[in-house]
Formats: structure tokens, sequence, C-alpha cells
């Protein structure tokens, strides 16, 4: 991926057919993975609209446009549904803006994609829970999202990241990792190889349930972490989901553990001082009971006895996803400072082994949310 100059965003922004003359465009979110701008378009006399506008990964995101087939199906699903509920489009799903020729993608001189969307204003996005009620939305917003998501055709989707969340195969690119050790990394982390090592075992207990038809496919998001929903800052409520590269077939336990790894603690993913990064059941309940309370009646009972499993594995295996990168030289995740990916392993590790230390509370939490709904 080539660096990013004014020129090229501004050269991109203008491929859209955005309404006004654009005036600034501003890195924005604290995404890790694709380039994101805000961009502020002058319309009218005072009037200032704003959109978002992105440059996709293509070394994370292979087939850009294969991806962008998916965006556009979903959105547009998303989108009927709403409309159908009276509900406004505009704001609680992603609307993509046009290309002047048309398309939803524009291609760079230098081989970048980029899209562009409509900006959802008066929200916000938290990059760690700082209250409850945030996070039992965010619970809410994912649970309507995967709800309304099942009927979609899921064989029409592209799988943009194949074994995306298949942790057993997470698991054998971290073991290559530390054999070939390219950066000389390998020494100094011992202890968190020693940890993941010991918990390999762990990593099939999710596929073998799906290999004996015990959990489903379903249509997942698999990104599900708090900063990939906006909450409406008026009324509080988690009102569009977002960041829909990673929309494919997959288990609903990916979701759930995705947002409980990332949100059921006060810690930011990235915390250094271990002291403060600590497993929350308080936070653990609320997320399971706004979740339940949408999704709880399409979920099976394998899937519902689970979730807890789906917190700790996808805890896990995003831990070993950081310590791989941190092995081979952080290659994959936006780092901004030294040991920034060490660091997210470690804050990984830490709620891992909290969670195992709760294991007969998270279950009877599960258990009573799941009799509330
Ligand atoms: P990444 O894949 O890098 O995480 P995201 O698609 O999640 O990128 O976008 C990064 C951030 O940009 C989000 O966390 C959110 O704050 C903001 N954002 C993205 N899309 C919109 C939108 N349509 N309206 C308002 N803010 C948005
Ligand atoms: C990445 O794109 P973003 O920042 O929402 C990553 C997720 C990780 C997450 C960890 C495509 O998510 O899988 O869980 O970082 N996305 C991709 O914060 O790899
Ligand atoms: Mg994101």
């Amino acid at each position: 991926m080539s660096k990013l100059t004014q020129d090229i965003v501004f050269e991109a922004a203008d491929a859209f057919q955005l309404k006004g003359r654009v005036l600034d465009a501003q890195p924005y979110g604290g995404g890790h993975i694709n380039d994101t701008f805000a961009v502020e378009c002058k319309r009218g006399q005072d009037g200032i609209k704003r959109y978002i506008l992105q440059r996709i990964n293509t070394k994370v995101f292979q087939n850009p446009i294969e991806l962008m087939k998916n965006i556009i199906g979903v959105t547009t699903y998303l989108g009927n549904l709403i409309r159908k509920s009276s509900g406004d489009p505009l704001r609680e799903t992603l609307t993509l803006i046009p290309t002047r020729t048309g398309r939803f993608w524009h291609c760079d001189r230098d081989g970048g994609y980029w899209r562009c969307y409509h900006f959802i204003e008066d929200t916000l996005t938290y990059n760690q829970v700082e209250s409850k009620s945030d996070f039992y939305q965010s619970a809410k917003a994912f649970g309507r999202f995967q709800q309304m998501l099942a009927d979609y055709p899921a064989e029409t989707l592209h799988e943009t990241i194949p074994d995306f969340h298949n942790t057993a195969a997470r698991f054998a690119k971290f073991k290559e990792a530390v054999e070939k050790d390219v950066c000389g990394r390998a020494r100094g982390v011992a202890k968190e190889i020693e940890f993941a090592v010991s918990r390999e075992k762990d990593t099939h207990l999710l596929l073998d349930l799906q290999k004996a038809g015990k959990l489903p496919l379903r249509v997942t998001h698999n990104d599900t972490k708090l900063n990939n929903v906006l909450i409406d800052k008026k009324t509080g409520e988690g009102i569009c989901v977002i960041d829909l590269d990673t929309v494919m077939p997959g288990l609903s336990l990916y979701d759930y553990g995705d947002s409980i790894r990332f949100g059921a603690t006060y810690a930011a993913e990235d915390e250094r001082d271990l002291a403060k990064v600590n497993f929350e059941l308080e936070l653990f309940e609320v997320y399971t009971r706004g979740y339940l309370e949408v999704a709880g009646s399409v979920l099976n009972s394998y899937e519902i006895e689970n979730l807890p499993m789906g917190a700790k594995l996808m805890t896990f295996e995003c831990g070993i996803r950081f310590l791989t990168d941190y092995l081979l030289g952080d290659t994959y995740f936006k780092v901004h400072r030294e040991g920034h990916n060490l660091d997210r392993c470690r804050t990984q590790f830490k709620l891992v082994l909290d969670m195992e230390n709760n294991w007969e509370e998270m279950k009877s939490i599960v258990r009573k949310c799941s009799m509330q709904v």
C-alpha cells in the first residue's frame, strides 16, 4: 500500500458525486485497517455536508471489488427493510455514494481502491467502553443487525478474508510465526507464547460443534467491536452498524464473542497498565442481556450455551492475531508506537485469564439472561 498524499485523497474525493466543493479531508476514526477520512464539502451559503471517504486496505482485502459487491448487496437489502418498517435508511444503515461514472468504488493512479459513504451526523463512536448503557445499546444494534440479515442469501456473499475466525487456522499461523521468528522477537515474548500454546486444544471447540451440525452458519458481521456501531448523540441508541468489510457467513458466537472481548472491560484494547484491564462481569451481563433480547429467539440452545466459549475464544484469537503480527514485524494492524501489537496481545490474554477465573459466573449469567427472554 503506497503512502497517501493530500493530492491523492482530494483526487479520490473528487471522483465521487459529492454535493458541493471539497473544502477539507482529514484522517478520521480509530480503525486498525482502512484509511478513513472525513470530507467536508461547501454547500450553498454556509452549509457544510460531510462524507466518509475510505481507502480499502488491499493488503488485507485482496479482492476489493468482491468486497464492494458484498457491501452494495447488504446495504441495499438493509435499506429496503428499514424503509419498509418506516425507519430512516440514511441513519440506520450505511449509504454508498456513487462515483461520477456510476460505480461505487474508485481506483486511483496508484491502484488504491476507494469508497465513499454518506456521513451519519450527530453520532458518536467509542474506542473503549465508558458506560454500561452504550455497551447495552451496541448489543441491541448488533443483535438487530444479525436478525435483519437472517434471510439474506448467504451464498451470494464473497468470503472477503478466508478463515477469518477459524481459530485453529489462526493458531497454525501463530505457530509458524514463532518458528520462523523473522524479527528475532520470540525470545522476548516467551511468556505470551507459552500462554497461547497451553490453550491450543480450545481452538477447535467451536469448529467441532459446527462440524457436528450444532452451530449453524449465519450471515455475520465478524468485526463487532464497539467502535463499529454509531451511537445517536441525542437518544443514546445504537443506530447503525458500520464497517461491513467482513460481513460473511459465520457463527453467531463470533459476533457475540468479539463484542465481549472488546467491551467487557473499562480498559482500552491497547492499555499498557494491565492492572486496569479487568473482565467486568457487570458489562458481560449487560451485553448478554441486550443481545439476547433482540437475537435470543433465533439462536439455538447450543449457541446460547456456548456464549461464554464464544467470548473466550474470540478474545484468545484476537490475542494470538496481535502476537502473530508482533512476531512478523507489525505488517497487518496499524501500529502507533513500538510494541503496540504486543500491548494489545497482553490485554487480550489478561481478559482470557479473567474469563477462565470467572467461568461459572459467566455461565450462570448466560442462563439467567436466556431465561428472561
Ligand atoms: P476500519 O475498517 O478501519 O475500522 P471503519 O469503517 O470502522 O474503518 O471507520 C472508521 C471510523 O470512522 C468509525 O469507527 C467511525 O467513527 C467513523 N465512520 C465510519 N463510517 C461512518 C459514517 N458513515 N458516518 C459517520 N462516521 C463513520
Ligand atoms: C480490526 O477494522 P477494525 O479496526 O474495526 C480487525 C478485526 C480485529 C480488530 C481488533 C479486517 O478491526 O478483526 O478484531 O481490528 N479487522 C480486520 O481491534 O482484520
Ligand atoms: Mg472499524
